[in-house]
């Protein structure tokens, strides 16, 4: 069994390439559900939705998120009343919103919903939220009028286009979340647990903040590979980079050992950050150097066939 520790985009696409080597029932992902927002609403779950509709095929390519053959007349509409058309939700994925909202107050746990919405795409792989309980991604602005304003992540990411400087992260009701059912059990027999290289401040730290999954993760240090979202210092897409240095952190890849050094016991780097391998080594993390540039063709399938026979 394996369990892929998943935020948006980089899990994704992981997750399709380890789909193809692993029986599907002994596949897991376990995903960020921080940067989840009730908007019109309607509960919208942008990294279950990215990784379900990655899996199905039916992503917009375009995009890494929502799907393909979208048309935007909903959101038209709302932009026409002068409504919140910042966060474009197109006239299919609304069905999702829908669909999950209405079950969501018919009492049913999100992982529930998570679980029949990938099933009516055909999926077979479990993909279940980390925990079923509310909980938000907030930053803390540190430049501009904003200075020292807490918003949410979306209003950062979307909104503001990440490009703003921040000084804090928090994740608005960690404390009373827990684990959704089968979580942990996941992480302590599986064979392999993979960090995918998802932004580990605002998508990967927000799963393992869940009270009990570090400690889960820790037991299991030795059987966790975590894959550097930071190549050549520079994240692929979005602002990992940038917030591993506001938080603190070198933005390369031996931050990124750094930062999950006591629960991840192997880290996969990129064949241009081969330099830092004894850096890396030297912090008791296990370094293993190939192409992780996943968009390159034949890059994704010979990074999982490292992956697992590690
Ligand atoms: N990302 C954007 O940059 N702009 C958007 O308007 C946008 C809308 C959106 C709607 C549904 C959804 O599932 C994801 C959406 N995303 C959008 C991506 C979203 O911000 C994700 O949270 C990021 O990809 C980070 O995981």
């Amino acid at each position: 069994m394996v369990t892929v520790i998943s935020g948006g985009v980089g899990a994704a696409r992981l997750l399709q390439g380890l789909h193809r080597r692993i029986a599907t029932h002994d596949l897991i992902a376990v995903v960020n559900v921080a940067d989840d927002m009730v908007l019109h609403g309607l509960h919208i779950s942008p990294d279950l939705d990215t990784i379900t509709y990655t899996l199905a095929n039916e992503v917009s390519t375009e995009r890494g998120w929502g799907l393909e053959g979208e048309s935007w007349q909903a959101m038209k509409m709302v932009g026409h009343y002068g409504g919140q058309d910042w966060f474009s939700l197109g006239d299919r994925d609304l069905g999702t919103h829908l669909y999950r909202t209405q079950r969501l107050n018919e009492g049913v746990p999100l992982s529930t919903v998570t679980a029949e919405i990938a099933r009516a795409w055909g999926l077979d792989l479990t993909i279940i939220p980390v925990t079923n309980n509310p909980v938000r991604t907030m930053v803390t602005l540190a430049e501009g009028p904003g200075t020292g304003e807490e918003i949410g992540f979306q209003e950062y990411f979307v909104g503001r286009q990440h490009d703003i400087a921040v000084s804090a992260v928090r994740f608005d009701g960690i404390e009373s979340s827990h684990p959704a059912e089968g979580v942990e059990a996941a992480l302590d027999i599986s064979g392999r647990i993979i960090i995918a290289p998802s932004n580990p401040v605002v998508s990967v730290d927000p799963v393992l903040a869940i009270p009990g999954i570090r400690d889960h993760m820790k037991r299991r240090r030795d059987r966790v590979i975590g894959i550097s979202p930071i190549i050549g210092g520079k994240a692929l897409k979005g602002p990992a980079a940038r917030l591993m240095t506001e938080m603190g952190f070198e933005s390369s890849a031996v931050g990124v050992a750094k930062y999950y050094q006591d629960i991840c016991g192997t880290l996969v780097i990129d064949t241009a950050d081969a330099a830092l391998a004894p850096a890396i080594e030297a912090l008791g993390v296990r370094c293993v150097v190939t192409d992780t540039v996943m968009s390159e063709p034949g890059v994704l399938d010979a990074l999982c066939d490292t992956i697992l026979d590690l």
